[in-house]
């Protein structure tokens, strides 16, 4: 009972919703319940009790539950008031300078150890945040360095550091160790420390060890001037952009959505949130409630980030190895921000709070790190005017008022907005939004004219390059289209010639390939292509098999070599689309250790395996992918730049599902 008590998250909403909530029947945790700080403080002490005398430093990289199995998780689904399942914790640890991985049961509200591995395999777990703040420490107090700061005329005091890691360039397993880079910026007369790097220092720190193991003193860099790249509109003086009055969103009666848990009903959908230290908020058993059925029909199972690629297209000594795999190496979880209430989310949202492990196993709290509201943004949800029928005028309009779930993430300078969009209709609209501040390059260069050689970027102010790179992000959607057996159909839109028979000389039909194989779903679309998950088993009452679609976001292309080793570790880029049969332990499309991983388990060795994927329990992943060049608009910071995927109910529904729906 404890479990389950701790097991609520912390939210902030009106005593009164409160008081509304508490009249709710109870309901035993979900399958997918996060870890409570409870549960997290009992799985780190008996994973600790196990390394008694140890010599070198424990320190905890990722606790979060062990999933299930899914016919368990459906069962328990289906019927909500049977006894919660049994809580275990998946937990990697850095030990002896080893990766141990652990499964720790929950059982009876005590920690006992399942099952212990040792990893062998190449990479290494996410950082930790307290580590990379030991390197940068650990650089900044080192001697020498600090002659370094002071030769160059700088003062050690304004100097701060940022952790990179360095990727992974053909070594071999036993030379890759697992030590980061530490860069270093200058605080002395701007907070937009990104805009001015001390280039030509850098620390190399082992992580394993907590030891500085290098520091290299290459040359002595300008540094570019401060002014201009202040961001806080507290540091600026008139005039400012013209301003708009004040919008209110104001709900009366309160969010029509009910938190139980972590369980949450929206209109017509029901499905679980929850948060994971690596990947940040996760959606899952997710079904909408189809009013002429009268039931609620299964659509997604989880979906959640699976990684973020960013490599810089810069191939210089210093840059070279700033490939990064951001939810693997840094975490999407542990590093979303606390989200500001009226701004970074409407002033009619919920806020949530998450707990993850720190690097010492205590649990720490993640204030406001999702938030929860209804978003209408005077949009239509469907409409007619029909003037056709003599002295008659109809009108029918319906406002689309959704649901969305928002996080950010900030990895070093940059801030990933990231939402999950839930519509009446069924759609649900992922989408990512990138702001925050750009890794600027220094030069001596002042103007584009004087600029004779390749500088990898823009120049985007004197003395600053804006450094080409990309972002490709993986979804992992395990879509359950009113079940778990499901297709994946590729409905390729041909040209026809006609007969001749009318003036028309031809026209487009759709020929439609079922995939049968791995292989055959990777897709990078050329043509016109409609992509459907369908469940064959279910068909409308017209006879069309009920199915899901997905309008691809924005596509990226890879254009690094194939042999280039950050496009073998960032493989996941080579197609927008890969479908897999489900496995509850492939969920990676990087890897599960990405951090100086050599890309030998990613999504594209997954697929190799060809599995069949016709009428299976399948599941869908999605890159999205941006190319950044950067330009000048986009300093001192970057104006949100959005792109986005949705998945469209195609034939799940025998008819428009929110025709009998009446507007607020
Ligand atoms: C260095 O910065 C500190 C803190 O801002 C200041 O007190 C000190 O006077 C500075 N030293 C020099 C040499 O500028
Ligand atoms: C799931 O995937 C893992 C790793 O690829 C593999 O070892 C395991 O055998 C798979 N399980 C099933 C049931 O296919
Ligand atoms: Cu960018």
């Amino acid at each position: 009972m404890t479990l389950i008590l701790m097991a609520m998250p912390i939210f902030k909403i009106p005593i009164l919703l409160l008081f509304l909530l508490t009249s709710i029947p109870s309901i035993s945790s979900h399958p997918f319940d996060p870890l409570s700080p409870l549960e997290i403080q009992i799985v780190t002490s008996t994973v600790k009790s196990k390394f008694t005398n140890i010599a070198q430093r424990l320190t905890f990289h990722y606790v979060g539950i062990e999933d299930p199995n899914k016919p368990a998780v459906l069962s328990w689904v289906a019927n909500p008031r049977s006894p919660p399942l049994p809580r275990q914790a998946f937990v990697v640890v850095r030990a002896n300078k080893q990766t141990h991985e652990f499964i720790v049961s929950l059982a009876n509200g005590k920690g006992s150890i399942v099952s212990e591995h040792v990893y062998q395999g190449n990479g290494y777990p996410t950082l930790t945040l307290e580590e990379q703040e030991e390197a940068i420490e650990v650089s900044l107090k080192h001697q020498p360095f600090i002659s370094s700061i002071e030769k160059r005329g700088l003062n050690i005091s304004d100097v701060v550091g940022s952790v990179f890691s360095i990727g992974w360039f053909g070594e071999a397993q036993s030379e890759t160790k697992r030590i980061v880079k530490v860069l270093f910026f200058y605080k002395e007369s701007t907070v937009n420390v990104w805009l001015r790097p001390i280039e030509g220092i850098e620390t190399t720190v082992d992580l394993d060890d907590m030891v500085l193991t290098e520091l290299k003193d290459i040359h002595v860099s300008v540094m570019p001037s401060s002014e201009g790249t202040e961001y806080q509109a507290s540091t600026m003086r008139p005039p400012f952009v013209a301003e708009t009055k004040p919008i209110l969103v104001n709900q009366p009666h309160g969010p029509s959505f009910v938190v139980r848990g972590h369980t949450v009903s929206w209109a017509n959908w029901d499905f679980h949130l929850s948060f994971d230290m690596r990947v940040g908020v996760v959606i899952s058993t997710a079904s909408i409630y189809d009013i002429d059925q009268q039931k609620n029909r299964q659509v997604l199972y989880r979906g959640q980030i699976s990684e973020l690629f960013v490599p810089y297209q810069d191939p210089t000594e210093e840059w070279y190895y700033r490939t990064f795999m951001d939810a693997g190496e840094f975490g999407m979880g542990s590093s979303a921000v606390a989200l500001e209430p009226h701004h970074d989310c409407p002033s009619n949202a919920v806020f949530f709070d998450a707990f993850h492990a720190g690097q010492d196993g205590t649990p720490v709290k993640l204030e406001n790190a999702y938030c929860m509201f209804e978003k209408y943004a005077g949009d239509i949800a469907w409409r007619h005017t029909e003037a056709v029928i003599p002295g008659k005028l109809i009108r029918e309009v319906r406002r689309e008022v959704s649901l969305v779930i928002r996080t950010i993430t900030v990895i070093g300078n940059y801030d990933y907005i990231l939402d999950w969009e839930l519509k009446k209709c069924g759609t649900i609209k992922l989408s990512v939004s990138l702001t925050g501040i750009m890794e600027g390059k220094t030069t001596t260069y002042k103007h584009e004219s004087e600029v004779k050689e390749e500088i990898y970027g823009l120049l985007v102010a004197p003395n600053t390059i804006g450094i080409n790179h990309d972002h490709f992000i993986t979804y992992y959607l395990d879509l359950d289209i009113d079940g778990q057996e499901n297709s994946f159909h590729k409905l390729k839109l041909k040209s026809f010639k006609t007969d001749g028979s009318t003036p028309r000389k031809s026209y487009w039909s759709v020929v439609s390939e079922e995939v049968k194989k791995e292989l055959d779903a990777r897709l990078r679309p050329t043509e016109p292509v409609e992509l459907h998950i369908v469940n064959p088993n279910k068909k409308t009452a017209v006879g069309n098999k009920v199915g899901y679609r997905l309008i691809p976001g924005p596509m990226a292309i890879p254009l690094l070599s194939e042999d280039d080793y950050p496009q073998i570790r960032g493989s996941l880029c080579d197609y927008d689309i890969w479908v897999t049969p489900f496995n509850k332990s492939e969920k990676w499309a990087g890897g599960m250790y990405v951090d100086r991983g050599h890309g030998d388990k990613t999504i594209t060795h997954i697929t190799q395996q060809n599995r069949d994927i016709n009428n299976k329990d399948i599941v869908l992943w999605h890159t999205i992918g941006f190319h950044h060049h950067p330009s000048q608009d986009e300093f001192p910071i970057m104006p949100t730049l959005t792109g986005g995927f949705e998945l469209r109910p195609t034939n799940f529904f025998d008819r428009n599902p929110i025709l009998k729906m009446r507007s607020p």
